[in-house]
């Protein structure tokens, strides 16, 4: 089995299981331009609500009663069908329960059940569309399901504007079928859908541990399902992409980048690959254009056609030769603009327009994470090509925020629209110590896609854990006025538990004890624990008032905390999830034993059953103890200490529980 085979097959374990346990059944348009609630309750007819379609769709409604899945079906492709899509179909229909969807050129008009596949303009797409548009818009797709007469079966017309609108059409559809009640079922739904952002993903951009290959394979599957197209390679801890920039990749380094190309393809990712010479860069000298440009050619020749060239985290006030000097005068930030306004559209200008294929040029400025006006900004904005994308991270490096106005400032000071660098969830710095980042996305405006080119997440050293942030992101990034924090960071739960609604609950339980997001300044921008501060506020006075009572209504706090672990492993199918999560998991069961053992305590003293109370209190002081041993694995976190879950709330709650038994 070839690497982008196993790919294949991890897609169908997933998205099969969401399949198999039915996505939860809510409107899928609300907060979309139309604003249309899609029906008004679970259930089969075309009055029922769509399941929920994750990135939220621009435009869904409910066109008709579901169609049931038959045993056979056809899939009808044509010269432009997109290979990506047809095999993700063919994958998705076997999923639920069809054997060996046959793929035709023309309908033999007795299947059951006949998908349409390929450009919405096709003849036979367009008349099954009925009148659902595609939108004319990069990435866009129309999806109409119609049942056939008073019959069973019924009609799906999956058309795109382009090879990856197809693709995206396919992974609407995917999770448009359910099995709530009885077989399974294609909602009838009909959507006009395309992205808010033009550019959507991640950078795996940080510090520490780079991601293995199986994590990478393993990411760009997921970026698919997610409908993200980006995945920028620029580990800082790889030594060709920074240090050793000059050197050539060797050969066993070259085809795992050559496979990941592939793999990315076939999910309707763009790898891009990046090289950051800024370090120790000559930029005067043709030897070192030369060299970066040799560079960039390797991975051309390995398929990539998305480059980018970071300068972020250099010194540009000195130079690394002396010709610098020569060329741009004394060391400063309008002469380090200019210098590598230089560099850049050298690449963008010659390399890249005699590159077949390829799209505009990405960096990172050296100014990354302010709004201020300077000489550098200037004199790059003045300077640098405009087709260059130019990132930005947000104010503060870290940013608690980001909003339109801020992004409109930094569009302004770069010349162009930003393509926003964000670091979320990324844990490779101080105040990340100990921390799994799993909030879903927020306190960014709702209209940002009207002044940003893009937005692509820099990710945690744990590729799994940061599926849960980073599909959340996604789906801000496809539909940012359709965005809801809450009903997208339950469905990133749902995603990792397969539909399963026991594990989706463990998962969210998981995500609030993980929910602290720092900056780089002393406040988080995300709080943590919010929903167990919520049911810890206030204990000690319902404590003082009725203690039975108190200790009955935090009982069940304690047991889902303990047992989240048990369920998430039992539950969630993604190995690199629970790989990542499982030091966090074993600190989470025996944080929720300690923090049961302290009610347990409680409940002793209140009974004046102090041998019971001491009994108690040893077991509580033992977990807690062997909870804060546990340290995360230094090759897999660039950040080394004690892993945190739920702090400060759980410890300050047995803090409590102790003031109380020694009075
Ligand atoms: O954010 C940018 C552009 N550069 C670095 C990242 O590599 C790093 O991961 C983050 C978080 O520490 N901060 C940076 O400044």
């Amino acid at each position: 089995m070839s690497a982008a085979d196993g790919v294949r097959t991890r897609v169908l374990a997933l998205g099969l299981a969401l399949l198999a346990a039915g996505v939860p059944a809510v409107a899928s348009a609300a907060g979309g331009p139309d604003g249309g609630q899609a029906g008004k309750g679970a259930g089969r007819g075309a009055d029922a609500a769509l399941p929920t379609v994750s990135p939220t769709p621009q435009h869904a409604e409910r066109a008709g009663g579901d169609v049931r899945v038959p045993r056979t079906a056809e899939i009808v492709v044509g010269d432009h069908t997109d290979a990506a899509a047809r095999d993700l179909l063919t994958d998705v229909l076997e999923a639920s329960g069809v054997r060996a969807p046959e793929v035709r050129d023309k309908p033999s008009g007795h299947a059951r059940l006949t998908v349409l596949l390929g450009e919405a303009t096709r003849d036979d797409i367009a008349e099954a569309l009925r009148g659902t548009s595609a939108p004319d818009h990069a990435e866009g797709y129309a999806l109409r399901v119609s049942k056939a007469g008073k019959g069973h079966g019924g009609t799906v017309a999956l058309g795109g504007t382009d090879a990856a609108g197809q693709f995206y059409a396919v992974q609407t559809l995917r999770q448009l079928i359910t099995e709530r009640h009885g077989p399974r079922r294609i909602a009838g739904a009909a959507i006009s859908d395309h992205p808010s952002m033009p550019l959507r993903g991640t950078i795996e951009g940080f510090y520490g541990p780079p991601w293995t290959q199986a994590e990478r394979l393993d990411h760009v599957r997921f970026l698919g399902d997610t409908k993200a197209n980006t995945y920028v390679y620029a580990p800082k801890d790889d030594p060709y992409h920074r240090e050793k920039w000059r050197e050539p990749y060797p050969q066993d380094k070259l085809a795992e980048l050559g496979e990941l190309v592939e793999a990315a393809r076939a999910h309707h990712v763009r790898f891009t690959f990046a090289v950051s010479p800024g370090a120790s860069i000559c930029y005067s000298d043709p030897e070192d254009v030369k060299a970066l440009e040799a560079k960039l050619q390797s991975l051309y020749d390995l398929g990539v056609r998305d480059f980018s060239v970071p300068l972020d985290d250099i010194n540009y006030t000195k130079w690394n030769c002396d010709g610098d000097e020569e060329k741009y005068g004394a060391p400063g930030r309008a002469p380090a603009a200019e210098a590598q306004a230089d560099l850049l559209n050298t690449v963008q200008r010659g390399f890249l327009a005699d590159h077949e294929g390829t799209r505009p040029l990405q960096t990172v400025p050296t100014e990354y994470g302010d709004l201020t006006e300077t000489a550098y900004k200037k004199t790059l904005r003045e300077q640098l090509d405009a087709d260059v994308e130019v990132m930005w991270t947000g104010t503060d490096v870290v940013p608690p925020e980001i909003t339109n106005e801020q992004a409109e400032k930094a569009s302004e000071l770069f010349g162009r629209k930003v393509f926003v660098w964000d670091n979320y969830p990324v844990n490779d710095f101080e105040r990340t110590k100990g921390r799994l980042l799993l909030a879903p996305y927020d306190k960014r405006d709702a209209g940002l896609s009207e002044h940003t080119s893009g937005l692509v997440s820099n990710p945690m050293n744990q590729a799994g854990a940061s599926k849960l942030a980073v599909f959340t992101m996604s789906d801000f990034s496809w539909n940012d006025r359709g965005y809801d924090r809450d009903r997208s960071g339950a469905r990133a739960a749902a995603y990792l538990a397969g539909g399963d609604a026991r594990t989706t609950a463990a998962v969210r339980t998981f995500v609030d004890l993980n929910h602290m997001a720092p900056t780089f300044g002393e406040e988080p921008w995300q709080p943590q624990a919010p929903k167990l501060a919520a049911r810890l506020d206030g204990f000690w006075e319902r404590y003082a008032d009725d203690p039975a009572a108190a200790v009955r209504e935090l009982r069940p706090v304690a047991d889902d905390i303990r047992r989240a672990p048990a369920r998430i492993r039992d539950g969630v199918r993604d190995r690199y999830f629970l790989h990542d999560a499982d030091r966090w998991l074993d600190a989470t069961e025996l944080w929720g034993e300690a923090m049961g053992q302290g009610l347990r305590v409680l409940t002793a003293l209140r009974d004046g059953d102090d041998e019971a109370a001491r009994a108690a209190r040893t077991a509580m002081d033992e977990a807690a103890k062997k909870a804060s041993e546990i340290t995360v694995d230094p090759d897999e976190h660039h950040q080394v200490g004690p892993v945190k879950i739920g702090d400060p709330y759980l410890a300050d709650f047995l803090t409590g529980v102790r003031d109380q038994q020694d009075g």
